[in-house]
Order: C-alpha cells, then sequence, then structure tokens
C-alpha cells in the first residue's frame, strides 16, 4: 500500500516529540506509543501551556522518557539528539493561542520560527531520517462564505500567531529543497478534546459553564471553524510521520463547520445550563472569518479519515471536563487569572 515503508519504526527507534507537555502533544505521545513500538524523548519547556499532568498515565512507560528544555536551546537539542540516538522528529512545540499572540507576538517569533530553525539545523547536522511540522489551518489565512483550504491554497496568514507557523513551515519547506532534509508539514483544523488548555473555546466555555461563569462569544457568533477532535489528529500526523512524501503538506480536519455560537449552545445544552450565560464580548481584531479544510489528500495518500463526531467528541470531552475538575482548577490559576482578566475586560 505505501512505498516508503522503510520509514516503519523498527523495534528500537527513538524519535524526538517536542512540546510533548501540551494538549495535542500529550495526546500524541499516547497515541503512538499505543499505537507502535517507538521509544519517545518528550522535549517541553513547560510554559504555561505545558503540563506534565497531562501524561501521567504514560510516564512509567520504559519507551518514554522526557527532558525539560526549549527548542530554542541549541545545546539541549543537540545533547537530546546525540543522547537518545533520536531517528526522527515531530515537532509540536509552539505558543499557540492567537488571542495571547495579539497582545504581545514576541514569544511566538522565538518559539515558533526560531525554536524551529534550532529543530531544523540540529536535524541536519545529525542526519535526522524523518521530521514532522505540526502546523495549522491559519496559515491559509480566511475563507468566505465558499470553498475549502487545500494543501495548494497560497499561505495567507491574518494574525502574529499564524505569521509565525507560516514563517516556520517556509524554513521547513526551504531545508527540504536546499539540504535535502526528509521532511514533512501537516496542517490541521481546530482541535478539541481532553487536556487541552481553558483559554481556546471549548475548554473555555466548558470550564466556565461548570462553574457558573459566563460565556464570552466574540463579536456575533457567526465565525465557522471546522472542529476535529484530538485522536484524529494524532492519527493522521502519525500516518504522515510514517508514510508521507518528503517535501510534502497533508490538511487535516474533521469534516464539522460549526458557527461558534451553535457550538456554545451545544456545550451548554451538554453541562445542562442556560443560554443566559452567553455574552457577547468586544471581537477578536483581525477575526478570521471562516476555516474549512479539504483533506482528500490525506485520505487519498495516507488512507487516513476522521473517525468522531462532532457530537460524539464533544460528548466525550464534556464528560472529561466533568470528571477533571481538579486538573482544570490547577490550571486556572495565578497567571491564568490574569492573562483572563486581560483578554476579557471590556
Ligand atoms: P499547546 O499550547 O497546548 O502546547 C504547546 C506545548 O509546547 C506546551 O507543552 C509548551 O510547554 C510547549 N512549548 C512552548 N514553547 C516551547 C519551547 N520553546 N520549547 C519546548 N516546548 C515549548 O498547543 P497545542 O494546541 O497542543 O498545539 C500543538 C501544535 O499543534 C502547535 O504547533 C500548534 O500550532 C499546532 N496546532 C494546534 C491546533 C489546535 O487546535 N490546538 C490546530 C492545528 C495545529
Ligand atoms: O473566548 C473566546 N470566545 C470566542 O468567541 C475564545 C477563546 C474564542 N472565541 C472564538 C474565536 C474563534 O473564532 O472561537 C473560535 C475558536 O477560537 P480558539 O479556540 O482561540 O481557536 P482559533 O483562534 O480558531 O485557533 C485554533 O485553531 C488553530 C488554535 O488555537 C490554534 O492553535 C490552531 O492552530
Amino acid at each position: 500500500m505505501f512505498n516508503n515503508t522503510y520509514l516503519l519504526p523498527t523495534m528500537h527507534s527513538t524519535i524526538l516529540v517536542t512540546g510533548g507537555a501540551g494538549f495535542i502533544g500529550s495526546n500524541l505521545i499516547k497515541y503512538i506509543l499505543e499505537h507502535s513500538n517507538t521509544h519517545i524523548v518528550n522535549l517541553d519547556a513547560l510554559t504555561y501551556a505545558g503540563n506534565l499532568q497531562n501524561l501521567t498515565d504514560v510516564e512509567l512507560d520504559s519507551r518514554y522518557t522526557f527532558v525539560h528544555g526549549s527548542i530554542q536551546n541549541a545545546e539541549i537539542v543537540r545533547y537530546v539528539l546525540r543522547r537518545y540516538n533520536i531517528s526522527g522528529i515531530i515537532n509540536c512545540a509552539a505558543e499557540s493561542h492567537v488571542d495571547r499572540s495579539i497582545q504581545s507576538a514576541q514569544p511566538f517569533v522565538d518559539t515558533n520560527i526560531n525554536g524551529t530553525l534550532v529543530l531544523l539545523e540540529a536535524a541536519k547536522e545529525y542526519g535526522i531520517r524523518r521530521f514532522l511540522q505540526m502546523s495549522t489551518d491559519e496559515v491559509y489565512g480566511s475563507l468566505g462564505a465558499e470553498g475549502f483550504f487545500t494543501e495548494e491554497t497560497p499561505l495567507q496568514p491574518n494574525s502574529p500567531y499564524s505569521a509565525s507557523k507560516a514563517a516556520s513551515d517556509c524554513l521547513v519547506r526551504s531545508f527540504v529543497h536546499t539540504h535535502n532534509l526528509d521532511a514533512v508539514i501537516t496542517r490541521c483544523s481546530n482541535n478539541y478534546g481532553p487536556y487541552q488548555f481553558p483559554e481556546k473555546l471549548i475548554p473555555l466555555m466548558i470550564s466556565n459553564a461548570v462553574n457558573d461563569i459566563s460565556l464570552p462569544v466574540y463579536g456575533d457568533g457567526m465565525n465557522v471553524r471546522d472542529w476535529i477532535y484530538v485522536t484524529d489528529h494524532c492519527s493522521g500526523v502519525w500516518q504522515a510521520y510514517q508514510h508521507g512524501k518528503a517535501g510534502e503538506v497533508y490538511n487535516f480536519g474533521g469534516k464539522s463547520e460549526k458557527y461558534n455560537i451553535d457550538v456554545v449552545k451545544m456545550i451548554l445544552q451538554g453541562v445542562g445550563k442556560d443560554e443566559s450565560l452567553i455574552t457577547y464580548v468586544k471581537d477578536r481584531p483581525g477575526h478570521d472569518k471562516r476555516y474549512a479544510i479539504d483533506c482528500t489528500k490525506a485520505e487519498r495518500e495516507l488512507q487516513w479519515q476522521p473517525t468522531v463526531t462532532f457530537e460524539e467528541g464533544l460528548a466525550k470531552t464534556i464528560a472529561w471536563y466533568q470528571d477533571n475538575n481538579a486538573w482544570v482548577e490547577n490550571v486556572r490559576s495565578g497567571a491564568y487569572l490574569a492573562y483572563y482578566a486581560k483578554q476579557y475586560q471590556q
């Protein structure tokens, strides 16, 4: 079925996952450990979004190792590649929240652009056999009422976050073409599921609803996002890592376009709370209207499909947040409260 099966991990191949203490990274590490014999080193700086509690299920697994450090630090990155004989890299480490990039763009340039460059240079130096850059559909900009992003859609990032992701994608592409690095880029739509930091729409609205705090909807609530359950994204990334063609981009989406206001109302219904909790607040500057993904390339070339419907995934996610209020309370602490107050002051 696949031509380049030489990339299938052998019994003892060890890969580096960066940003593995974050939302998608932690779900991805668990997914890979469950579906292969691969050993994983997780290099994470433990920013506000990184949380080792996301990985308690696997911390005793002999195939898993955590290293605390930044992808901006070339010495640590080179040490990890040498020390653990790393054969491949999946780069999930990033500053990932659009609203924070509007408050302050510098950390996005530092990690998303400079950090990715550090990884690329080290990958070149140590002959890394496969590099996967986890990117986002936001690099394509915004859609009107019609159409979908394909892998050929021009890059038109609109926020400092998406601009930094587009820049890192361009760096990855340049290392493929100039240095023959074996790299693929994945671009996914909005993820949701367990362990997502409650600054993003779905976990924020669930946590607020559970705690009877008002639900702040930006603008008129008519912006559209294409929602994908996080394990569907993880399966796509793992397929692309193993079977993607060097230099190619693969889009992933959940085929679940929704208006924000409809998502919020579904959450209130799921939690059993009243719509009077909804508050319309000042719109996000430069707010992208609509994202929608055409993922036929991944379906055709990677035999990948999203498997979780939005209704099913949302019910599982609501149940997870209700069952893990201690996790939520732990992250909704000092720095989070300061961020929240600044972001939602009217
Ligand atoms: P997240 O914010 O939950 O986690 C990011 C992780 O990266 C954290 O553990 C953090 O500590 C770590 N990190 C940050 N800076 C670092 C540095 N300099 N060195 C090492 N680690 C560092 O993000 P997420 O939602 O899990 O997103 C993961 C990746 O997927 C990002 O690259 C993001 O752009 C991309 N992505 C996210 C979505 C989504 O909907 N969340 C969709 C498409 C693509
Ligand atoms: O309080 C809110 N109110 C609100 O109306 C928040 C936090 C968001 N929104 C809206 C803005 C967006 O239209 O909900 C939508 C989703 O917002 P986010 O969860 O912040 O996601 P988005 O900006 O779409 O970006 C996400 O998808 C692509 C991730 O955060 C990125 O990391 C990913 O690359």
